[in-house]
């Protein structure tokens, strides 16, 4: 999202989802969508009967991939050099939308020379791309009609995921693919409403509406309407928060719904900080790890079927949801359980109903300005923005750089030029693998909310290696194996992936009880975006022999689909 914001000022995909099922050429670009996003991939597979050619980069031939006219199986941590690629091979083929760089870009000079060693040759050594398939996506991309550029996080969990989003967003700005129908860029989010997070400014430096804290004039509406003084300084990332828990800065957390002595990269460290602080208090629907850690635990909020309010989606698509089901036992909604803290902490804060905290936004926030619960249930849910009673939604962001009349265009937006930057963690004679981690269908992040009842089709943690690693390893599906990096080991079996290159291992993260994974990943972080380096770190594998620990037990036990998990 900065990086989205830094080229075109607003945050969020351009495009809704029924222009993808209009697109004639989809990029799926570090995005799994098979397994991670369904919903959307079923409008990328519309489109693709219809004919659309899609694109597959991702380092793994993934479930998505199997769907591709073309996958692109590059190294981990190579994207911008292949998208640089891509660009000098779109002008070198005389593939540039000159209208458009003309009229709605800046700095294009500077970025066409920066690509310029980026030749066919090179950018195929660096990536591992074959040279044909590379110069196949630069031509049917910038040939397309209207062309899909979707991504998650094979691009932003890196130490420099921001700058792999910019390198993305010089190609739609070269090609002209951004700003009309069918044609844009979707990053796809993760949680069902992380971005209505971002949207109500749960971000270090925004109020709600993407709103800056660090302008006056925002603050003082808030400042209005809540009686109360808003700080104008930043706050802290995620990430830097854990730097400021070390340097002993943050010394009191509040965690709502996340499970970071799980989910948080060198997660040893994040638990040794948790453990360190002076207070910390949990509020979860499950008793998690992170809750373990706490002085207070406020359980059994009510989930998300047993309360109202409204939730975003990749497409700024809002829509209400209502409860359906009353919670059990105590358990209260949220809203309520924030309501008394803040009664306790000696401000007052009423609402009559849901509603009314959701007129408050559409006060304050002039995107949601538009979307009564009235129109939101009448139309089913309302793209942002929709700044008034009678707006009707957009279906794509940031046609006005289209427009022949240089004020309605406004702000052009920059070409960025971005260089091709390696993994913080090279690959050494100790740690000669390059691990990437990721998600399955059937399960769910930290486990947290999938491991608690058994699927059919689900089977416990395993390490995935390519047949050649195998083959050296001397190493055969189900032999448990140690799995090290610099920061920690964990056990796990193996299961050899005919999609994995040499040298790649694949492991996720859904079974962290029992195989804790990130107790290997790296933790460096993008300085602009505060996302951890997830999708690289360096590790060794050493099969075990003779009298070896025992592996866990349901990360061995269930090896093998269509076992059920208990
Ligand atoms: N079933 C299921 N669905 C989910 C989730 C879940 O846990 N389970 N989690 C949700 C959440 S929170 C999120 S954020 C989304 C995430 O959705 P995705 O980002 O699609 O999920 P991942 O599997 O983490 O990573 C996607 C792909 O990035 C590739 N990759 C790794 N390194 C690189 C690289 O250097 N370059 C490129 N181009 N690709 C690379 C991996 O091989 C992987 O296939 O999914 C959401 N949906
Ligand atoms: N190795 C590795 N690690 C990763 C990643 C990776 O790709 N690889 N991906 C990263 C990403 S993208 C993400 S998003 C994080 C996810 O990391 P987390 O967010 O820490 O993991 P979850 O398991 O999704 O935890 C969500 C918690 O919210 C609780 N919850 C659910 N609904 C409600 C509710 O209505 N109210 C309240 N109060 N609580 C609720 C659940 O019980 C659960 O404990 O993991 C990150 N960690
Ligand atoms: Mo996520």
């Amino acid at each position: 999202m900065v990086g989205l914001a830094t080229v075109f000022g607003a945050g969020g995909g351009t495009s809704s989802y029924e222009e993808v099922a209009a697109a004639d050429v989809i990029v799926m670009w570090g995005s799994n969508a098979r397994n991670a996003h369904p919903i959307f991939f079923h409008h990328v597979l519309r489109a693709v009967d219809r004919g659309a050619r899609l694109y597959v980069v991702d380092p793994r031939r993934s479930e998505t991939a199997a769907f591709a006219d073309r996958w692109l199986g590059l190294e981990v941590g190579t994207d911008i050099a292949l998208a640089n690629t891509i660009a000098r091979e779109i002008l070198h083929a005389g593939l540039v939308h000159p209208d458009f760089v003309t009229r709605a870009t800046t700095g294009f000079d500077e970025f066409a020379a920066s690509v310029e060693d980026w030749t066919l040759e090179r950018g195929s050594a660096v990536t591992g791309v074959p040279a044909d398939d590379i110069r196949e996506l630069a031509h049917a991309y910038a040939g397309a009609g209207a062309a899909q550029l979707c991504w998650t996080l094979g691009i932003t969990e890196h130490h420099n995921g921001v700058d792999n989003v910019l390198s993305l967003c010089n190609l739609a700005l070269l090609t002209g693919q951004v700003g009309r129908y069918g044609a844009g860029l979707s990053p796809l989010r993760g949680q069902n409403n992380v971005q209505g997070g971002g949207d109500m400014g749960a971000l270090p430096d925004k109020l709600p509406g993407f709103q800056d804290v660090a302008d006056a004039g925002a603050r003082s509406r808030f400042e209005r309407e809540w009686s109360a003084p808003v700080p104008p300084r930043k706050g802290w990332h995620l990430t830097q928060m854990f730097d400021a828990m070390e340097r002993g800065d943050l010394r009191s957390v509040l965690v709502i719904g996340e499970n970071p002595a799980r989910s948080e990269a060198d997660v040893s460290r994040a638990v040794r900080l948790l453990e360190g602080l002076d207070h910390l208090v949990v509020l979860d629907i499950h008793l998690t790890r992170t809750a373990e850690l706490a002085d207070v635990v406020l359980p059994g909020s009510a989930s998300w079927c047993e309360s109202d309010g409204t939730v975003t989606n990749s497409e700024r698509r809002v829509q209400r949801v209502r409860k359906s089901l009353d919670p059990p036992g105590d358990a209260r909604d949220d809203i309520d359980i924030l309501l008394d803290l803040a009664d306790r902490l000696g401000h007052r804060w009423h609402y009559d109903s849901h509603e009314a905290i959701w007129d408050e936004v559409r006060r304050l926030s002039p995107m949601h300005a538009g979307m009564s619960w009235r129109r939101l249930d009448d139309l089913g849910g309302i793209q942002w923005p929709c700044p008034s009673d009678d707006a009707l939604e957009p279906p794509f962001l940031h046609g006005r750089l289209w427009a022949e009349d240089p004020r309605e265009r406004g702000r052009p937006a920059p070409f960025n030029v971005v260089r091709h930057d390696p993994p913080a963690e090279a690959l050494s004679d100790e740690f000669p693998l390059r691990l990437t981690t990721g998600r399955r269908l059937d399960s769910y992040n930290t486990g947290v909310q999938s491991g608690g009842f058994p699927s059919p089709n689900r089977r416990g943690e395993t390490v995935d290696v390519s047949p050649d690693d195998a083959r050296s390893l001397d190493l055969a599906d189900g032999d448990v194996v140690r799995i090290s990096s610099a920061r920690g080991t964990v056990h796990a079996p193996v299961r050899v992936d005919p999609g994995l290159r040499a040298g790649l291992v694949f492991m996720t993260f859904h079974f962290a009880d029992e195989v804790d994974v990130n107790q290997l990943t790296i933790d460096a972080t993008d300085p602009k975006a505060g996302t951890a380096e997830f999708k690289a770190a360096a590790v060794r594998i050493d099969k075990l022999v003779g009298d070896q620990p025992s592996p866990p037990p349901s990360a061995g036990a269930d090896l093998g689909v269509g076992e059920p998990w208990t």
